[in-house]
């Protein structure tokens, strides 16, 4: 072989690439070259957008050292690390997380400043990449940086959506979906790599060929390809010098494609390929937890697992690797089902393209991917039907049926001709279509199967593959989720962090659990007003916000009363309504004296999937009711309901840190662990929740006294369920509950209109699929409750308090910790 060719050199090259000096000196002339030869401005003539482009640029000139070295070592080392698999990153703004881990922030306020810029106003000029939903998503971009901050190996995969999750504004009330044009005013923090583009494949068919060592294998002859092009993100750890790499895909018509046509003379059918092509990557699917079945989705998902497991195979690895050793070397962990399909084509690669044995390459398989299941809503475990499958991936079809086989004669070995038991457990479903259950197929290759609390871990064992987990008892376990501190609490609550810091000194932001040094401070008065008067910030902090976004403000003396998360019925915000509703009737009836109404202010934020009517319903009755409410003057403004458009990251940021309290109210055995309740306890709210998801674990840690429960348990819900759920007995035999209902559908919020909200009512009435009016009475007792404890300032504090210093454990160190150690095995690196 040619010796390779000398690397270049010269006397004024670094042997590697450093960072720029840390000085506000240094910081303003990098500042300025990339105003100047980036932008191609003066300081000037600039706009905010150039100097935004211009900041971010220069924070990823002192990220850049870091990232290079971390390359490096890895490539030196060879160390285990996770291949992060998921279809969406929910990030949140990147600047201030980027300042925050270099320890910028300082030096680089001190010289915008002597540029007479404000950072905060450049902070305020980008825009967030809302590659994801909800907490899914939002999960993804909190374990990738905790990985980072523990320098634990990690490649996070995913796609650059063109378009993330829609921006939603009301027109009357209504939802109504406009594109999330992310990317319009320029993507200051992507590295793309158009020379490690790869080519991704799908549909034709397959057939025998005799290959030229004399075996006859199975050879795919696709239809169509694309191409997959690689953007890198920094992941940068907090302040530990590490950067690890967030790798999305983009897709792009490939040459073949648009050649033969426009061979054929036909340019516009050319550019309509073209625009095919580019579809995979083009948007994200909104629906939350409701997978939709539609062919672009699968193609999605097959377009980055195929390229991330191609690009890990051949990027990552030397090129003499021993691939029976790939599970020494890799972990592929599944997000949920959607990246499922990866598992089938990482034996297409070993068998098809790597020549190994089928049995040799099922042997490492099984070693390299683990599964992590969101969910517990039957309608939420994704299926796809064998005839797309087949359609658009015949030899992955194929490779999914022999693992079936293998796996249902296991079972028929261990439990006989059970035919009932081998037809609940065949990946394969047979009804009401052919169709590949993807949530098995993870099951059977998965090394490991984790539910995000414990309840839904259990749940998962129990109630949704106790087949499963009787056939492989020990590989079904739990990891509990959590949320990283450095965006979550230090970004997003700056006064909070410095009143930590100076209780209980620095450190805490890696070692959360360290917040139990706060416990004996709520007992400590002055402690207990320094506290409050940080929540009072935070709260005109929110005023100011939401006046500037919406001209809608928040009073400082009223209990902050907050419900985001997506709108789904099963996380029941027509409960939340419920109780306005009643309030509010209790005011204007004249039974309550509006002067003992604890003055509470209550936000909403929530997105509903575009094509889920009854979600989109309720979204109009919050805001019909919240237009009466605010308005009456009977009410005498001590209730307050606000619904800000375009619920995202950065308006969590300034949502949480103000909230007194956090509604987690879902059906007992329906949210699988939540993680804004884990937000909100960190930030000092007291949660009125049901004993689901991971509310279970934080009521466990933070003390009964210190939470509000309410609500049927998961038993008693089942047991309900099979005696038979009548809501219109709990309408009849609760007068209060009557009332509301009565109220909504007597127009009262519409004008007179009883047609408007009557599918909300009859709903409610009629099937109430997720129990809310079983509920009702336990919840307007439990914020009884809550008003009641409010009315105790000193105790208020006390608690919340007392929430801080208890919820240490749902950091994401913890949450990455216990994947290390239950499921991983990747050691921190360096
Ligand atoms: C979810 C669950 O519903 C949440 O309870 C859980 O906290 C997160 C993260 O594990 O996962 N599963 C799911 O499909 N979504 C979740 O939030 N939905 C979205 O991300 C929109």
């Amino acid at each position: 072989t040619p010796s390779a060719p000398p690397a270049p050199t010269h006397p004024l090259a670094l042997a590697t690439v450093t960072a720029p000096p840390t000085s506000v000196d240094g910081f303003v002339r990098e500042f300025l070259r990339e105003l100047n030869f980036g932008q191609g401005v003066s300081l000037q003539a600039s706009t905010v957008n150039d100097q935004y482009l211009a900041l971010a640029r220069t924070v990823r000139h002192y990220l850049m050292a870091r990232w290079s070295e971390t390359l490096r070592r890895q490539r030196e080392t060879q160390s285990k690390g996770v291949a992060y698999l998921s279809a969406e990153y929910l990030l949140g703004r990147q600047l201030g997380n980027a300042l925050l881990a270099t320890d910028l922030t300082e030096i680089v306020a001190d010289g915008l400043s002597q540029c007479g810029i404000e950072l905060a106003d450049l902070r305020a000029q980008e825009v967030e990449p809302g590659l994801g939903n909800g907490g899914l998503g939002r999960l993804a971009a909190c374990f990738i940086d905790s990985l980072a901050t523990m320098s634990v190996p990690c490649i996070g995969y995913g796609i650059r959506y063109e378009y993330g999750i829609f921006r939603q504004t009301f027109v009357e009330g209504r939802q109504v979906e406009q594109p999330d044009s992310w990317l319009a005013l320029g993507a200051p923090w992507e590295f793309p790599h158009p020379e490690n583009a790869r080519r991704i494949s799908f549909g034709g068919s397959v057939a025998d060929h005799t290959d030229d060592d004399g075996v006859v294998r199975r050879r795919w002859t696709p239809a169509w390809d694309v191409n997959a092009l690689p953007y890198n993100y920094m992941v940068p750890g907090y302040r530990n010098g590490r950067v690890n790499t967030l790798r999305l895909w983009r897709a792009q018509a490939t040459d073949a494609f648009d050649l033969k046509i426009f061979n054929s003379g036909d340019y516009e059918e050319a550019v309509r390929a073209q625009t095919f092509a580019e579809n995979i990557s083009k948007v994200l699917y909104p629906e939350d937890s409701t997978p939709q079945g539609k062919e672009l989705r699968l193609q999605q998902q097959y377009f980055f697992v195929a390229a991330s497991i191609g690009d890990f195979i051949d990027q990552q690895l030397p090129e003499d690797f021993d691939l029976a050793q790939l599970p020494e070397r890799i972990i592929f962990q599944l997000n949920d089902t959607h990246p499922v399909i990866g598992v089938p084509e990482l034996m297409r690669v070993l068998v098809d393209e790597k020549r190994l044995e089928w049995g040799a390459a099922w042997e490492i398989t099984k070693k390299c991917f683990a599964y992590t299941c969101h969910t517990l809503l039957p309608e939420a475990l994704e299926v796809w039907s064998v005839d797309l499958l087949g359609r658009l991936l015949p030899r992955h079809l194929e490779i999914i049926y022999r693992i079936n086989e293998e796996f249902l004669a296991e079972v028929r070995e261990r439990f006989g001709d059970d035919e009932l038991r081998i037809r609940r457990m065949s990946i394969i479903a047979e009804h009401p279509e052919r169709s590949v259950r993807m949530a098995y197929l993870a099951t059977v290759a998965g090394a490991k199967v984790n539910g995000v609390a414990e309840l839904h871990s259990q749940l998962l064992r129990d109630k949704v593959l106790p087949d499963f987990h009787e056939f492989y008892p020990g590989k079904f376990t739990n990891v509990t989720n959590g949320i990283t501190p450095r965006r979550f609490v230090r970004l997003a609550n700056p006064s909070l962090s410095e009143l930590i810091t100076d209780t209980i000194g620095v450190g805490w932001l890696t070692d959360l659990e360290r917040l139990r040094g706060l416990e004996p401070f709520a007992e400590d008065e002055e402690f207990r007003a320094r506290f409050r008067a940080v929540k009072a910030g935070n709260k005109r902090r929110l005023d100011a916000v939401l006046r500037e976004r919406d001209g809608v403000g928040v009073h400082d003396d009223h209990l902050l009363d907050v419900m985001v998360k997506r709108l789904h019925e099963y996380k029941r915000q027509s409960l939340k309504l419920l109780h306005i509703v009643t309030t509010y009737d209790k005011i204007v009836s004249g039974e309550v004296d509006v002067a003992d109404v604890t003055p509470r202010t209550v936000i909403f934020g929530a997105k509903a999937a575009p094509g889920y009517k009854m979600a989109k319903e309720i979204i109009h009755l919050i805001n019909a009711v919240g237009e009466t409410v605010n308005n009456d003057p009977r009410v005498q403004d001590r209730l307050k309901v606000i619904f800000p458009p375009n619920y995202n990251v950065t308006l969590a940021e300034k949502v949480i840190p103000a909230a007194d309290l956090s509604e987690q109210i879902s059906l007992a055995g329906k949210e699988a662990s939540g993680t804004g309740n884990m937000k909100f306890a960190l930030n000092g709210a007291l949660t009125i929740g049901t004993d689901d998801g991971a509310n279970v674990e934080i009521r466990q840690l933070v003390g009964d006294d210190n939470f509000f429960l309410f609500g049927m348990l998961e038993p008693e819900v089942e047991d309900l369920q099979t005696r038979g759920y009548v809501p219109s007995s709990f309408y009849e035999a609760d007068a209060d509950l009557r009332r509301a209902i009565d109220l909504i559908a007597s127009g009262a919020f519409s004008g007179g209109d009883r047609a408007t909200f009557e599918p909300v009512v009859s709903n409610l009435l009629y099937e109430d699929r997720f129990m809310v009016l079983a509920d009702y009475a336990a919840y307007i007792e439990a914020q009884a409750a809550v008003d009641a404890a409010y009315a105790d300032t000193e105790r208020w504090t006390r608690a919340a308090i007392l929430n801080v210093a208890r919820s240490g454990f749902f950091s994401s160190d913890r949450s990455m910790r216990d994947y290390i150690d239950r499921i991983w095995a990747t050691p921190p690196s360096f």
